[in-house]
């Protein structure tokens, strides 16, 4: 029997599977479908460790539910636009085009040679025409139903190098190239209007029962829908633009009778108005200018000191009928609510700092049900709930039926309005990149944005620019792109020269994975209706907001585009954790990177494959280390000499018939190894196909092939029964290995002289009756008569037996304060427990 090279093995096997297209997948409405999806990676150059944990698991997930008789689609592609792209072709002189496909073709292979069991037949690379025509033909749907519409919104602008930067390249405020200070620049720019599905993407969360409970709290705090009152607070004194009040948004209105002052942000556009014409303009304007500068440069603002200025402006609370200075606020942001909040620095600890700094009075409207609270003794606002005190006819009240009660007074009152705000904001999709799908609009001086026809996408990306540096639409250099006519008018015209963001690509791909190769639609939908939904989605925590909730988002549009039934693209979701190595990330900055490639020479893809499953349960991080992959290759190793002995054993005795199903003809050792077997068929279904625990299934499978080398020759040679367990026994181990390490478990499978491949057989199913009897009674004797009994695991040492002989509650009611002076064990049978003084 040759030894176990993983070369060539690997090779053979991967040959194999091309040659057949083992992994071709058809719809086919007779089969019940699976569909199982990683999400698909940046073609940066190389994979790393990390794809490789994600692309392992979904692996392990594709082949066993396709053992299970499910057609399972399992496919991959390219998430292929994006910056890094740009930079690459600035510093090496190439097309990014070519960087990108070259670096496609070289990840390609890498994953083949993992032995993923994709259907290569449906790859999609996003920054080809064939799939990026579709993007633009979904920004035409959606501009036509108004979902895709263009407002002024601020950008990174580098004024020096006069170009605009994306988030990544503002470093500390300052532009990466050249350090000057980044400004905010107000451009025109493209948004989706997510916001009109803000509430149904939250209210369907609670139908995501396969996702994990962290990442549906991510969406929804994201999404972060807030019930409360906009309230009216009436300026004293005239204003020259004419308003009467200022508007606040407050989700606590039980604590308008504590509201003592007012805060603006700083660009609300009521501020110069508010101003004008007193003497603390001047300082106003300075601040505000200050502030505004500031949050240029940061975009954590929020978490500075507190800070702010007085108006010398003054509200009335229509409740109370106080004077409230108005202030402008730091921390006041400009796009939520109404941008103006009132202020509560009793109950509210950013107003009581804000109070405390400003000498501003602390008036206590709630207390803890048991207790008086004093101004002065305050030391932290009272966020709590309560009871309300100084509240007029409110007094009294509970705090969160107070919350009811005074919103209907507002309303009845004509104060105040129930609203309703949402942290979302629209999507903006206008990037200033070149490598990126071209925003499907025209430009004409006399008919203003206008969408391309249907017809004449897709509007194709030049590939012959030249690109200088980064940001700043490098598409405005190409005349050929520019310059077009008016759809409308025949006018010559400009197109639109932003890209769309690379997030646009990636939130529908799910679905062209149904109809990859479909050339007059996006998407087929007899190949939808099959598919859709993805049961089963793999990916990373780092997408738990923004991938996948612009994902939900496409979904509820293409449902109400009639282009999918579905109003939720993934039922299950698994985030895999991240793999370090001493304590980190691995990253190339801490230089503690491991190199998939180095790995596959030296051990093989059976071997990477195991350790990734095994050192870890999917969730966790996964610790890198050298012994852990060391162990994977010896199991694997001490697998092969198990067939290796199957082998050598059916060599020298025939192995009679083929039916063990009789118990009672099968001896102690055989009837002991298929429990072993059945038992290890359990533990790994549920294991891999329920529970997601790869780790253990592994742990279970070692288990077992450590029990089964601890069998002696002697007890196989004259045993036909045993013969036939073993032979069982190993076998059933292979197939259940394969999800993990195909290449091998196949060619050992072959070796037993299997003709069929394990690809093609069921998921083996194990015997109940095997399984009950897994545990045995132990009868105890106390002095030598009949005390009690209790159940042990069949396997179990006499450690075990002990431990539980003695806290069984009987026992210990026997031997009360004795002392225990033997304990002697019958094993299977009895134990006989001595006692005495
Ligand atoms: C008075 C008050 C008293 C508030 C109190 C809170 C506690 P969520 O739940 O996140 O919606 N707020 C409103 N608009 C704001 C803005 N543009 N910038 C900063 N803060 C703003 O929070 C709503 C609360 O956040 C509102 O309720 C308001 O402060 C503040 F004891 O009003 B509250
Ligand atoms: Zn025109």
């Amino acid at each position: 029997m040759p030894v176990y090279d993983p070369k060539t093995i690997e090779e053979k096997w991967q040959k194999r599977w091309k040659e057949t297209g083992e992994f071709k997948t058809e719809t086919d409405s007779s089969k019940k479908k699976y569909y199982v999806l990683e999400m698909f990676p940046y073609p940066s150059g190389r994979i790393h460790m990390g794809h490789v944990r994600n692309y392992v698991i979904g692996d392990v997930i594709a082949r066993g539910r396709k053992r299970q008789g499910y057609n399972v689609l399992h496919p991959m592609g390219w998430d292929a636009f994006g910056l890094p792209a740009e930079n690459a072709a600035i510093k090496n002189r190439v097309q990014p085009a070519d960087w990108t496909y070259d670096n496609i073709r070289y990840m390609q292979e890498q994953l083949k040679s993992l032995g993923l069991s994709y259907d290569w037949e449906r790859e999609v690379a996003t920054c080809s025409p064939e799939y990026y025509r579709w993007c633009q033909w979904f920004f035409l749907k959606f501009y036509e139903r108004g979902l895709a519409y263009r407002k002024v919104s601020s950008v990174n602008w580098c004024g020096s190098c006069n170009t605009v930067l994306a988030n990544e390249q503002v470093e500390g405020g300052k532009c990466w190239r050249c350090e000057n200070d980044v400004i905010q620049k107000q451009m025109m720019q493209w948004f989706f209007r997510i916001t009109d599905y803000a509430d149904e993407l939250l209210k369907d969360l609670k139908n995501l029962k396969g996702w994990p409970e962290r990442v549906l709290t991510m969406q929804e705090n994201w999404i972060g829908k807030s019930f409360g009152t906009e309230v009216d607070f009436p300026i004293k004194g005239d204003v020259k633009s004419g308003e009467k009040a200022i508007k606040v948004f407050t989700t606590r209105q039980d604590t308008l009778f504590g509201a003592t002052f007012i805060s603006l942000a700083p660009e609300h556009p009521m501020v110069e108005a508010l101003i004008a014409g007193l003497p603390e303009a001047e300082e106003v304007r300075k601040f505000v200018a200050r502030i505004v500068a500031a949050k240029k440069i940061s975009r954590d603002i929020i978490d500075k000191e507190k800070e702010g200025v007085f108006t010398g402006r003054y509200c009335i609370n229509p409740l109370t009928g106080w004077e409230m200075p108005v202030y402008v606020a730091n921390f006041v942001l400009t796009e939520y609510g109404t941008g103006a909040i009132m202020a509560v620095p009793a109950h509210d600890q950013r107003d009581f700092e804000f109070a405390k700094k400003y000498d501003i009075p602390v008036k206590i409207v709630i207390t803890p049900a048991d207790k008086d609270l004093k101004p002065e003794e305050l030391k932290e606002a009272y966020v709590e709930e309560g009871v309300l005190v100084n509240s007029g006819e409110f007094s009294g009240m509970k705090s969160s039926s107070a919350l009811e009660a005074i919103a209907d007074f507002l309303e009845k009152k004509s104060i105040g309005r129930k609203t309703v705000n949402y942290k979302l904001r629209d999507w903006g999709i206008s990037r200033q990149r070149y490598w990126g799908a071209p925003i499907p609009i025209i430009y004409c001086d006399k008919c203003g944005a206008v969408p391309v026809a249907e017809k004449d996408l897709p509007v194709v990306l030049p590939l012959d620019l030249e690109l200088k540096f980064i940001g700043d639409s490098p598409l405005k250099d190409s005349d050929k792109f520019i310059n077009t006519t008016c759809p409308k008018c025949g006018l010559p015209a400009r197109r639109e020269t932003d890209t769309m963001d690379t997030f646009v690509d990636s939130s529908w791909y799910f679905a062209r994975y149904c109809s990859p190769r479909e050339d007059k639609e996006a998407l087929k939908k007899s190949d939808i209706d099959y598919w859709m939904p993805v049961d089963q989605y793999i990916g990373g925590i780092e997408h738990a907001i923004l991938h996948l909730l612009y994902s939900r988002f496409f979904t509820k549009v293409m449902r109400d585009l009639g282009l999918m039934d579905v109003s939720e693209p993934f039922t299950s979701l698994l985030t895999q954790g991240m793999v370090i190595k001493d304590g980190a990330k691995m990253s190339k900055s801490k230089g503690n990177v491991v190199d998939p490639d180095d790995l596959l020479k030296k051990y093989g893809a059976d071997t990477v494959r195991t350790f990734c499953l095994f050192a870890a349960p999917p969730e966790r991080d996964l610790d890198w280390s050298d012994e852990g992959i060391e162990g994977a290759n010896r199991f694997i190793g001490r697998l092969w000499r198990l067939v290796e002995r199957d082998i050598e054993i059916k060599k020298t005795v025939s192995v009679a018939g083929q039916n063990n199903s009789n118990n009672k003809e099968l001896s102690e050792g055989a009837l002991k190894l298929l429990r072993i077997t059945n038992r290890t068929i359990k533990r790994v279904t549920d294991d891999i196909l329920l529970r997601y625990h790869f780790n253990t299934a592994i742990a279970s499978i070692m288990e077992a092939v450590n029990e089964i080398n601890l069998i002696k020759d002697e007890e196989i040679k004259n045993d036909p029964s045993m013969q036939q367990a073993y032979d069982f026994s190993v076998k059933t181990l292979l197939t259940l290995f394969w999800p993990v390490a195909p290449h091998v478990s196949e060619e050992l499978w072959e070796m037993t002289g299997e003709q069929t491949p394990i690809s093609k057989t069921a998921w083996p199913s194990y015997d109940p009756s095997m399984l009950q009897e897994d545990e045995i009674t132990i009868v105890i004797q106390i002095n030598g008569k009949m005390r009690s009994r209790v159940q042990v695991p069949r396997e179990s040492g006499e450690e075990t037996i002990k431990s539980v002989v003695l806290s069984d509650s009987r026992v210990k009611e026997y031997i009360g304060d004795n002392n225990v002076k033997k304990f002697i064990l019958v094993p299977g049978k009895l134990v006989n427990i001595v006692i005495g003084k």
